[in-house]
């Protein structure tokens, strides 16, 4: 690694940028360091995800938005996170065309990269890509995954402000309430507004919302023994109080004419006001870090585990030990742990 690359990614230089991803990426030798040094300010960029199902239009609105952003003179990084590889599959390739008119504009920058989170949530390496352009200076940073389960939930681990994106085909808002899209969306936009059903999608969901609302109100006092992962962030204990709740809004756009784009816009700025007027923001990003040092923390204790010579060795005895009957896995398990731990 050259050692002028945090000054040149300072001084921003693109190419300095798109170095570090690469080395974030690829998590190459001293990639941590440099994550150290170049992250010591902290988050700035104002940071937006999208999420939804595939083909909903989610590159579509980004577009839109990125192009609203640029008209107010913002520096824009997105990230489009695909759950497969970024080679195949229709979705992202239409991403590819749909910006290829943002790609020549020297204010944004675009990343698209394959979502390697082995348990299917956002990989860490993701997040940190995501840090590595709010260090350079983005104002607002974009960042697309597709809905796939634990994806499209953990984007709330990337983003200050969650849009989840329906459109009439993807189903009702029971579905959208099952899926736990109530809970991580801070907008809801019904997409394709020019096709049937829409309009009845926005009316259900904040149907749903409502119902969700009210029983949220009784449901307060109760939290003891509740995994506060699965309670939305403004009911979790250290958020701010009932007269400040976000009430989130339902919106309709059409990404193919631009209908409804300044009312998203519009309303990813309130989210922000009042994510730093109710002490929210600080409480998300603090929710974030906490979460940041766990992956690392796991990251690096899994690399130190099978890196010692001593605990392969342990390992290989231990499973022939298995074979001839005297022990299980968990005991083996058990037997490298505590010579881990030692
Ligand atoms: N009719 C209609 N089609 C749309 C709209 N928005 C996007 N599309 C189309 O839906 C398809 C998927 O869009 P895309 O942005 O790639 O969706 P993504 O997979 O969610 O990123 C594309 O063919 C778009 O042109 C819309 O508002 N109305
Ligand atoms: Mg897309």
């Amino acid at each position: 690694m050259s050692t002028d690359l945090p000054t040149r990614f300072r001084d921003g230089k693109v190419p300095a940028l798109a170095r570090a991803i690469s080395i974030t990426e690829d998590q190459r030798d001293g990639f941590e360091e440099l994550l150290h040094e170049l992250l010591r300010a902290g988050p700035q960029a104002k940071r937006v995800g999208l999420t939804g199902p595939p083909g909903a239009g989610k590159s579509s609105l980004l577009a839109l938005v990125a192009n609203a952003y640029r008209a107010l003179d913002e520096r824009v990084g997105i990230v489009a996170v695909d759950p497969t590889s970024p080679y195949s599959g229709g979705a992202l390739l239409g991403d590819r065309i749909r910006m290829n008119d943002l790609a020549t504009d020297p204010g944004i920058f675009i990343r698209s990269m394959a979502s390697r989170g082995s348990l299917g949530g956002l990989a860490t390496t993701t997040k940190e890509v995501l840090d590595v352009m709010d260090a350079f200076g983005f104002e607002r940073i974009l960042v697309e995954t597709v809905g796939v389960g634990q994806t499209e939930l953990e984007i709330t681990a990337a983003a200050d402000t969650v849009v989840v994106v329906l459109v009439p085909e993807s189903g009702d808002a029971v579905q959208a309430m099952k899926a736990g899209l109530m809970e991580i969306a801070d907008i809801f936009v019904v997409n394709k507004a020019d096709r049937p059903g829409a309009g009845r999608l926005a009316k259900e969901i904040r149907q749903a919302l409502h119902l969700r609302a009210g029983e949220a109100l009784h449901d307060v006092p109760a939290h003891h023994g509740v995994d506060l992962q699965n309670v939305p962030l403004e009911l979790r204990p250290e958020s701010s109080g009932d007269s400040e709740r976000w009430e989130i809004p339902v919106l309709e756009t059409n990404a193919l004419d631009g209908a409804g784009i300044p009312d998203l816009v519009a309303a990813i700025g309130d989210h922000r006001a009042w994510l730093e007027g109710s002490g929210e923001l600080a409480a998300r990003r603090r929710h974030r870090t906490r979460g940041r040092v766990q992956d690392v923390v796991q990251r690096e204790m899994r690399r130190v585990a099978w890196a010692s010579d001593e605990v392969r060795r342990s390992l290989d005895e231990g499973v022939r030990g298995i074979e001839r009957g005297e022990g299980t896995p968990y005991s083996v398990a058990r037997d490298l742990l505590a010579l881990l731990l030692r």
